[in-house]
């Protein structure tokens, strides 16, 4: 018991000890790592590399009042050192074209950021030979026989780079492995990459142009050039040779006598490449057994695969368009699987070689290759035409398909609409389906359209493009169905290869098909709008049956005068009309003995059970009849009876004139002036009388 104690404290205490010492060694080990200024610290790069130590860095500055500073120097890096130049445009190290310009002689060294060039017709940009981990990255690497070249170099990343201008190689590696080369653009080396017995490393995202070769792989394996463009490169873009187990995979291969070229090789993969504008797209030679060519999308080339004594691989997945042929065996060029492509349009799809002899469909149901110049039918259609395909005596697809092969078979419907959701019965309704190729393949379908699963008509859409829309219109004459609620569908036939079927079909919702009494009055003319009292007024009536029903009704028309409670009714008729029949009914209205005024006159079908009563009636607008006040007439007798008045007036006058002017002449003044004294003095005082005579009369 103690003495287990014991053994647990001294454990404790080991365990402590060893943990304070690993402490103390890492410490020790990560050295504080220094930043050397040049020219400030030392005036050449090469010096500030001699002075540092592994881990520092060395940063590389402009000298004062340069916008570009030429460092004159081949270096020689012996430690682990970072050197950063301030920009790949501003620090430039010259090799003076007497050798490499930088030798990397240590392990995980970093070089960015410089522009290193003029190691001449002999040497290296950057050279490691025998090292681990060393990045080259935002260097600008021109004037060299090789621009980056890495010798027994693993695990080493060269990014983002630019080189050009570099005679023999842009990036070159030799019994390597594990490197990562991204990123970088070469141009106008013999080799824009070269890698020879190199394996397990990346070549991705890299711009190789202008040169002789884009990527040359020499006794390789296990490498994957993926994503690159290789364009212009006058031989090949992609050649491996003497190589295993490559993936050559989504890379842009174009302008070249090969685009991608194997060479005594197998088991590559060759796979997603878009191959256009070479000589050879793909061209196998002495290649064998188990390369796999697919999924390419080959075009434009003189020939688009070229098998040359190369048996016993794969071809599968491919679309190869308008090369001048699509698929070349050649020279005993047997055995190799030959299905699921797609040849569309070239000159001459499969070349008559009948001494070679290979298998061209992966037998039924899969299918063989999809031709676009087949003539043949599928009368079951499963895909597969009735007929082989043939290409010469000992070749044949005994399983053609009758859809292109790969990409995406989609066709969708994307909307249905109907003119109207509530119809009379035997309207026609208009159902407008949007159709859409949701695909990558030209398809042709048929779109079928029903009412409550009844099919009211069917379509073929020809050719419709990829990415495109079509509108169908579909008329349904409703009087194939009884009165009720009708769910519209539409379906597109579901294209060979369509997985994404769902939208295949569509439903909208319901269309009420309803049977009513509707008449109305569709239209009303009165003339003239203005009469004298006792013309006549004009008024046509054109009335509808709107429903669904043969109807008898009375169309009546009366005037209201618009104040006051005069109501005149003018006429009524008894109308039977067909459905969508119509007729002009003529009232004549009398207007003598009409009291003056204005008048709306009314028209009105008289349907009581009619569904949308709104349209049976129709009131004139304007103001229906106006009879005049004063009727021609009146006005001649108010105008003469004025005339008379006025005639009177005047006559009356003068014959007073001509009275009172009597009165006042001389011999009627006397007699006058007494008389009217006389009756003055009576009614002021009796004196004036005597006896009650005329004879009191004063003189
Ligand atoms: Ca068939
Ligand atoms: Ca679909
Ligand atoms: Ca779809
Ligand atoms: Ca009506």
């Amino acid at each position: 018991m103690r003495d287990r104690r014991v053994l647990k404290v001294w454990l404790f205490v080991f365990l402590l000890l060893a943990t304070i010492c690993t402490f103390f060694s890492v410490v020790h080990v990560s050295h504080a790592s220094q930043v050397i200024q040049v020219p400030q610290d030392y005036p050449t790069i090469q010096e500030a590399i001699d002075a540092a130590v592994d881990y520092d860095t060395i940063q590389v500055n402009r000298r004062s009042g340069e916008s570009q500073s030429v460092y004159y120097e081949r270096l020689t890096v012996n430690k682990e050192l970072t050197l950063v130049g301030e920009s790949r445009e501003t620090i430039i190290i010259d090799g003076g074209g007497a050798g490499s310009v930088i030798r990397v002689l240590a392990h995980n060294v970093e070089i960015r950021g410089f522009t290193i060039r003029n190691g001449g017709t002999e040497y290296n940009g950057i050279r490691s030979n025998g090292y681990y981990y060393v990045t080259v990255t935002n260097n600008t690497l021109s004037g060299n026989k090789y621009g980056i070249s890495l010798l027994n170099s693993d695990y080493h990343t060269v990014v983002e780079n630019l080189l050009f201008n570099n005679s023999v190689t842009g990036i070159s590696l030799s019994g390597s492995i594990g490197n990562n080369v991204s990123d970088n653009e070469v141009s106008d080396s013999a080799y824009g990459m070269k890698l020879l017995s190199t394996d397990a490393t990346f070549v991705v995202g890299n711009t190789v142009s202008d040169g002789s070769y884009g990527i040359y792989l020499q006794s390789s394996s296990n490498d994957t050039v993926n994503g690159n463009t290789f364009t212009g490169n006058g031989v090949s873009g992609v050649i491996s040779y003497l190589c295993h187990d490559i993936i050559v995979s989504n890379n842009e291969v174009t302008e070249s006598a090969y685009g991608i070229e194997l060479h005594t090789s197998d088991t590559i993969t060759v796979l997603g490449n878009n191959v256009t504008g070479n000589s050879y797209g793909i061209y196998l030679a002495h290649s064998n057994p188990s390369n796999a060519v697919e999924n390419n999308t080959i075009s434009d080339n003189n020939w688009g695969i070229k098998l040359y004594n190369s048996s016993s691989n794969s071809l599968k997945g491919n679309t190869l368009s308008y090369n001048t042929f699509g698929v070349d065996p050649e020279a005993e060029s047997d055995s190799n699987l030959i299905y699921h492509n797609n040849f569309l349009d070239n000159t001459e799809q499969a070349v008559w070689n009948p001494d070679c002899v290979n298998t061209w469909d992966d037998g039924y149901p899969s299918g063989g290759n999809h031709w676009s110049d087949y003539t043949g039918t599928d009368a079951n259609g499963d895909g597969i035409g009735d007929t082989a395909y043939s290409i010469d005596p000992m070749n044949r697809d005994r399983y053609p398909l009758m859809a292109g092969w790969g990409g995406v078979h989609d066709i969708a419907i994307l909307s249905v609409t109907p003119s109207d959701t509530l119809v009379y019965w035997g309207e026609i309704v208009l159902i407008d389906v949007d159709v859409r190729n949701e695909g990558t393949w030209t398809e042709t379908f048929d779109v079928t359209v029903r009412y409550n699963s009844t099919t009211m008509g069917v379509q073929t859409v020809n050719n419709l493009a990829p990415s495109t829309d079509k509108t169908l219109t579909f008329n349904w004459n409703t009087t194939q169905v009884d009165q009720g609620s009708y769910t519209i569908e539409a379906e597109a036939t579901i294209v060979v290869f369509e997985t994404d079927t769902a939208d295949n079909n569509y439903t909208d919702g319901m269309v009420a098909v309803i049977k009513v009494h509707d008449v109305a009055i569709v239209s009303m003319e009165v003339y003239p709008p203005f009469v004298p009292r006792g013309e006549l007024i004009y008024i046509n009536v054109t009335v509808e049956n709107l429903g669904t029903f043969s109807e008898t009704f009375n169309v009546t028309v009366y005037a209201d005068r618009n104040v006051g409670d005069v109501h005149v009714d003018i006429g009524n008729e008894t109308v039977s009309l067909d459905r969508e029949d119509s007729t002009l009914l003529e009232f004549v209205w009398n207007t003598t003995d009409v009291p003056y005024g204005t008048y709306y006159i009314t028209a009105e079908a008289v349907l009581p059970e009619d569904y949308d009563p709104t349209d049976n009636v129709a009131v004139a607008k304007v103001g229906g009849v106006s009879v005049p006040f004063h009727e021609p007439k009146e006005v001649f007798v108010l105008l003469s009876s004025l005339v008379s008045s006025i005639l009177a007036a005047v006559a009356f006058g003068a014959v007073a004139i001509g009275f009172f002017k009597l009165l006042m002449s001389v011999r009627f003044r006397l007699p006058f002036i007494r008389f009217a004294r006389h009756l003055l003095c009576a009614r002021i005082t009796n004196a004036c009388y005597v006896g009650g005579t005329g004879e009191s009369f004063p003189k």
